[in-house]
């Protein structure tokens, strides 16, 4: 039996919006396992209390009601984010510099061109550097659009020489749909335990600093600087089309991702797969992991001040549809998984329907909340995509090929 839950918008919309359930639905055995998983979590859809999501366009006199005014109310949302939940990132380095590790032609038997580069940051006389691999594929001329993975998984995942092939980074299969792949690894960048204040570009920019402000980047903020210093890079290679980059993160690299396109705008494509809560699920949505949980756990990952919403997601001035709402008018694409329901799957989507009066500003069709479709089945509605594939937490060969189906819509081939 299906429940109906109530969803009311503050501000601006009149009345309730019901917010009835689409096509997906929860197996029993993915709740059972959930629970024995992770118990102490409400993973029944029957049991989401009803909740109240803040206005994405605004309340009052200054409600957004044209594109020309989304940028101001986009700026608005980007500083709440920033001081109450991801932290402040700087800008780039005193000085920037690409240093090519490898290059090689010929890679895949001829069928992309490999470099790996050392991205070399120095400030304030410290230096870091980190590489990021990337495949071009040799069967496309010209410019190519490019996926740039933030991995969060072991660098084996991203293996250059190919030896160990990974679905989390399907190289062969993004170069043989005619796109350039790039990844940088995470922990590169800020370690992801409780050296991320101590190694990496935090320390490159604060040096031994020992108080840090409650609104100081952690380290979901630093691996999404490190994709801006990537496309950096990416900006400068003449066979990148570096108006067609896609951001691309799994769960906590989701979370990043996501991040990392509010950021820069430079981003044309984001994409978030299983980022779950303090990604693309809704905070005030009670199902799966919590605020309190995920700051308890992984204190390093966002600003201080996020802990101030422990247990009162409902107190924040900001709920996670407005993240994805800094997306527009680019493209976004969200993936949930059947089993991952500690990510919030539903949340997930109807985070991204909430986006909706934002692109219906450049004139994309609303998704609905009840528009959550069965699993496999993906939507595409304008410049937005979702699916939900069958199975665990987890990115995967169909994963990419939906967000590769998704950019051939956009026209990236
Ligand atoms: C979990 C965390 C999730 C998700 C996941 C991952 O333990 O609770 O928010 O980020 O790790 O990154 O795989």
């Amino acid at each position: 039996m299906r429940v109906a839950i109530g969803v009311l918008m503050a501000g601006g919309l009149a009345g309730a919006v019901l917010a009835a359930q689409g096509g997906w639905a929860a197996s029993p055995e993915a709740v059972a396992e959930a629970s024995a998983g992770q118990p102490g979590f409400n993973y029944e859809e029957s049991r989401v209390p009803p909740y109240t999501l803040p206005d994405v366009l605004g309340q009052g006199p200054n409600r957004v009601t044209s594109r020309e005014q989304w940028p101001a109310r986009r700026a608005a949302i980007l500083e709440l984010f920033r001081e109450h939940v991801y932290g402040r990132r700087p800008g780039r380095p005193d000085s920037l510099d690409f240093e090519v590790i490898e290059t090689n032609g010929k890679a895949l038997d001829g069928a992309a061109a490999l470099q790996r580069v050392a991205v070399v940051s120095r400030h304030r006389g410290r230096e870091h550097r980190f590489e990021t691999i990337l495949f071009v594929p040799n069967g496309r001329s010209g410019q190519v659009p490019v996926f740039l993975l933030l991995n969060n998984r072991p660098p084996s995942n991203t293996d250059p020489t190919r030896a160990t092939k990974s679905p989390f980074w399907p190289v062969e299969e993004m170069i043989g749909r005619g796109y350039a792949i790039a990844a940088l690894q995470v922990g590169d960048l800020a370690p992801d335990n409780a050296k991320t204040f101590t190694e990496g570009v935090i320390r490159l920019f604060e040096g031994d600093a020992q108080q840090r402000p409650a609104n100081a980047w952690m380290a979901l903020a630093a691996w999404g600087w490190g994709a801006s210093r990537v496309l950096d890079y990416l900006e400068t290679h003449p066979r990148i089309d570096a108006s067609r980059v896609a951001v691309v993160g799994h769960s906590r690299g989701g979370k990043a991702a996501l991040w990392a396109g509010a950021e820069d705008e430079r981003f044309a494509l984001v994409i978030s797969n299983d980022s779950g809560e303090g990604g693309a699920a809704l905070a005030r949505r009670d199902f799966g992991e919590t605020i309190e949980r995920i700051n308890s756990v992984f204190p390093h990952w966002f600003a201080d001040n996020y802990a101030r919403f422990n247990g009162r997601p409902h107190d924040l001035p900001v709920d996670q549809h407005m993240l994805l709402a800094l997306v527009a008018p680019r493209a976004l694409y969200v993936a949930s998984a059947s089993d991952d329901l500690w990510a919030d799957p539903r949340g997930e989507f109807l985070s991204l329907a909430h986006t909706s009066p934002v692109f219906a500003l450049w004139g994309d069709r609303v998704i609905a909340p009840d528009d959550m479709p069965p699993v496999d089945t993906p939507l595409i509605v304008g410049r937005r995509g979702y699916h939900i594939r069958t199975g665990g937490h987890d990115l995967t060969t169909y994963d990419w090929m939906q967000f590769a189906n998704f950019a051939d819509q956009l026209g990236w081939n």
